[in-house]
């Protein structure tokens, strides 16, 4: 068998390409200097997988930005916007369709960047192409090419990496016209770039196809013949590679396509095989996805042997064995990371290239001795996190089987739940408030940084966030807002800031990945059962209440959105994991209310983005999503108000779901779309309270009152008016002061305006 790897990390070990990057933006280096930083890395990581012990190494997984938006490069799929004549795209090029550029910056093209999006449901985030009904496409990008020499220059085994065409065109954007009808003006570019690299010698390329995970609408399925039909002439052998997902409706068409490869992801979808070797043509290659791609586990390897030895009877060298999908999703290397107990458990991408090429190993030599000893350590290690202490812990289980169905339940239904909340809270109509944060300003991040490293006591830092704490309520005060916010100076991420606070979690110091361009995250890993020892946020909050009359909103993170945005078990479902953290945050949400706090806000920013590929897994999703919502939540009397708020906007597939949270209040995002997603609201006759936000926060503009104005009209042709709220879109941490003040004086003005006008001011 042949040990390969889909795609590496290309953000590198200690961020290199983060910190030449943004040096490069900020004019600090040359093109050159940041071409070297990308050669160097791509260098260092060819080698890492190399001494790993792969076989078959990827290129053209680099990116300066992100793989979408070199691909469209490549195809020559350039907006008019970016366009500059005739001349080939640059470098610079490819920045501003990932950043956008001001008019007034050198006279070249201006406009806006292209849209960014999810990757399937990764936190990777990509350029989404733009396609034009006179849409052309043209060989235009060398990088691939080049690579290619680059790779073979220093002596690598290599294959190609290559979105595949019906998945770039799935990806992409198309404005009133139906953008499979581009594949046709599409694919003699494959041809060229395909020819172009069996010219240099290429054997084999590797066709991503992650669509064919999804429900497929029949021409797509049907296109997939077509497009793969043509493209069988080229002279080098293909690879069409599937992941995140099974292919289930779509295994026969998969199996069946004209080139001389497939891979499939076991790790999501294991049920897979066998039944895939009766589907598969005797001259194929299959390769097995069998190292989690998407998480930092150990591989159980005897597990995983017992299915590629089986694989390896049928297929014999036609058997290949990769990660189930690009290591994008992981960190890097573990080796960086300072030892721990818990290392042992983890891989990250390089540990898992070595679990590849292991794997290989033991198939071919499976009485090897340093195979055995590898074998015998991997079954101890796994031994070890079974029966281990930190991991299971019966308190925080029994806890959980205690749990009935009357915890997820309000004491009574919103009707009369709100009007306790509206005798207790005396709120004007349209009540103005914010989403939680305020801007993080440089002394903000400084003192925290200096907290953490031991140059600020905690009684200095206390102090200083109290200042800020000080400043933001009198500020709000000053304003004339009506539910007031702690400001979360203290805070640097919403997940990290509770995920610290919890029992069961673990860090790392250097485990970033890429969200998009040159941002990373470093996600916390669910060891264990997770509990919360103590209050989290209550002497914050409790302190800010102090500072104010006026009703204050206490700000925690939902556990749909803790669980996505970490690496989380696999030893457990999500729903329990969910439910462990539910329980966390229940806590925290009762003793905020026992401390006076009368409004309490659970973000789930990331709910809508838990939903699986499948819509055949919608409804289990949003069932435990929605029941553990309703856990950390309903444990409040009828004279607390809960309110959530969703960061993004598209609701009209899960408005039921939403309902069933059943928050009393749920402030969303809506200014960019004109209120339009409101109708996903009235057309359901959505019960509960609702703040649409009524100005963008992404942007640095400050919108006068009269279009706040114009918006909430809007907004009250579909929402009762006694239901309104006023809020911007989200969280302010990003926006500096002035604007801030600036863009909350006009929304406080239209909420006065809109009283008058609907006769309902005090
Ligand atoms: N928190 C967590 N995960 C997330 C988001 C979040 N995933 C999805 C979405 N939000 C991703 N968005 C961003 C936005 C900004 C940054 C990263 C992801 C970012 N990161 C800093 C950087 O790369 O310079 C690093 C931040 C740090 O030092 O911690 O700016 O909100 N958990
Ligand atoms: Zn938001």
């Amino acid at each position: 068998a042949i040990a390969h790897n889909l795609g590496f990390p290309r953000i590198g070990r200690d961020r290199e390409l983060k910190k030449a990057l943004e040096t490069y933006w900020r004019g600090e280096i040359d093109e050159s200097e940041l071409r070297q930083t990308g050669a160097e890395l791509r260098a260092a990581h060819w080698q890492l997988q190399r001494d790993a012990g792969l076989d078959l190494l990827p290129v053209g997984d680099f990116a300066w930005y992100d793989g979408v938006l070199g691909h469209s490069l490549m195809v020559g799929a350039i907006p008019e916007r970016f366009r500059d004549g005739a001349a080939e795209p640059t470098l610079d090029t490819l920045f501003a369709m990932a950043r956008g550029v001001s008019s007034h910056c050198c006279g070249g093209p201006a406009g806006p960047a292209s849209e960014l999006t999810k990757w399937f449901d990764t936190n990777y985030h990509y350029l989404v192409p733009e396609f034009s009904l006179e849409q052309s496409f043209q060989l235009s990008w060398p990088q691939l090419f080049e690579e290619v020499d680059e790779a073979r220059a220093l002596g690598h085994r290599v294959k190609p990496v290559i979105l595949g065409p019906l998945s770039y065109l799935w990806l992409g954007k198309a404005q009133g016209f139906d953008k499979l009808e581009l594949l046709e003006r599409l694919l003699p570019v494959y041809g060229q770039i395909l020819d172009r690299l069996a010219g240099q010698g290429v054997e084999w390329v590797q066709l991503d196809e992650p669509i064919l995970a999804l429900d497929l609408p029949q021409a797509w399925k049907s296109a997939f013949e077509r497009a793969y039909h043509l493209l069988q002439r080229a002279p080098l052998k293909k690879l069409v590679a599937t992941y995140f997902g099974g292919l289930e409706d779509n295994l026969g068409l998969a199996a069946g396509l004209p080139v001389d490869g497939l891979h499939i992801d076991l790790v999501r979808a294991p049920e897979q095989f066998p039944q895939i070797l009766d589907w598969l043509p005797a001259y194929k290659v299959l390769s097995l996805g069998v190292v989690n791609g998407r998480n930092v586990w150990r591989c159980d390897l005897d597990k995983t042997l017992q299915v590629l030895s089986q694989a390896a009877e049928r297929l014999g060298e036609r058997l290949w064995v990769a990660p189930s999908c690009s290591l994008l999703h992981c960190p890097v290397d573990l080796r960086r990371e300072a030892p721990a107990e818990a290392n042992q458990w983890l891989a990250f991408a390089v540990q898992k290239c070595e679990e590849v090429a292991l794997l290989v190993r033991a198939l071919a030599q499976p009485d090897a001795a340093e195979v055995r000893q590898a074998l015998a350590d991997n079954r101890a290690v796994l031994q070890r996190r079974a029966s281990s202490r930190h991991i299971h812990k019966p308190e925080v289980q029994a806890r959980l089987a205690a749990v009935e169905p009357r915890h997820s339940e309000r004491a009574a239904p919103f009707a009369e739940r709100i009007a306790s909340q509206r005798e207790r809270l005396q709120l004007p109509a349209f009540p103005t408030t914010t989403i939680g944060s305020f801007p993080q300003t440089p002394a903000i991040r400084q003192a925290r940084q200096a907290h953490r490293q031991g140059r600020l006591s905690d009684v200095e830092y206390r102090d200083a966030m109290r200042g800020e704490i000080r400043h933001a309520v009198a500020r709000q005060e000053a304003l004339g807002l009506d539910v007031l916010v702690h400001g979360e100076a203290e805070r640097n991420d919403m997940v990290e800031y509770f995920a610290e606070q919890i029992d069961g979690y673990a860090f790392t110091r250097f485990g970033w990945v890429q969200s998009y361009g040159s941002r990373c995250v470093k996600p916390a890993i669910i060891l264990g059962d997770l509990h919360r020892p103590r209050p989290m946020t209550l002497d914050w909050i409790g302190y800010a209440q102090t500072q104010t009359d006026k009703p204050l909103k206490g700000m925690l993170t939902g556990p749909v959105t803790m669980l996505m945005w970490s690496f989380p078990r696999e030893d457990v479902s999500a729903e329990q994991q969910a439910r462990q953290l539910a329980l966390a945050i229940r806590d925290e949400v009762q003793d905020l209310e026992a401390a006076g706090v009368s409004i309490i806000q659970i973000d789930e920013a990331a709910f809508r983005e838990g939903l699986p590929l499948r819509r055949a897994g919608w409804q289990v999703y949003l069932d435990w999503a929605v029941d553990a919502f309703r856990l950390c939540s309903a444990g409040v009397s009828n004279e607390t108000q809960i309110h959530t708020h969703m960061c993004y906007s598209e609701f009209n597939e899960i408005i039921e779901a939403i309902a069933t949270m059943d928050a009393d209040v749920i402030t969303i995002e809506t200014s960019r779309s004109q209120m339009e997603l409101l109708e996903a609201f009235r057309a359901f006759d959505y019960p509960n309270e609702i703040g649409p936000g009524v100005y963008d926060i992404h942007s640095p503009r400050v919108p006068d009152s009269s279009e706040m104005l114009a918006l909430l009209e809007k907004a009250i042709e579909r929402i009762p008016a006694e239901r309104l709220w006023v809020n911007p879109d989200c969280g302010l941490k990003t926006r500096g002061w002035a604007e801030t003040e600036a863009a909350l004086a006009n929304m406080v003005s239209a909420a006065r305006q809109l009283r008058e006008r609907h006769g309902m001011a005090a």
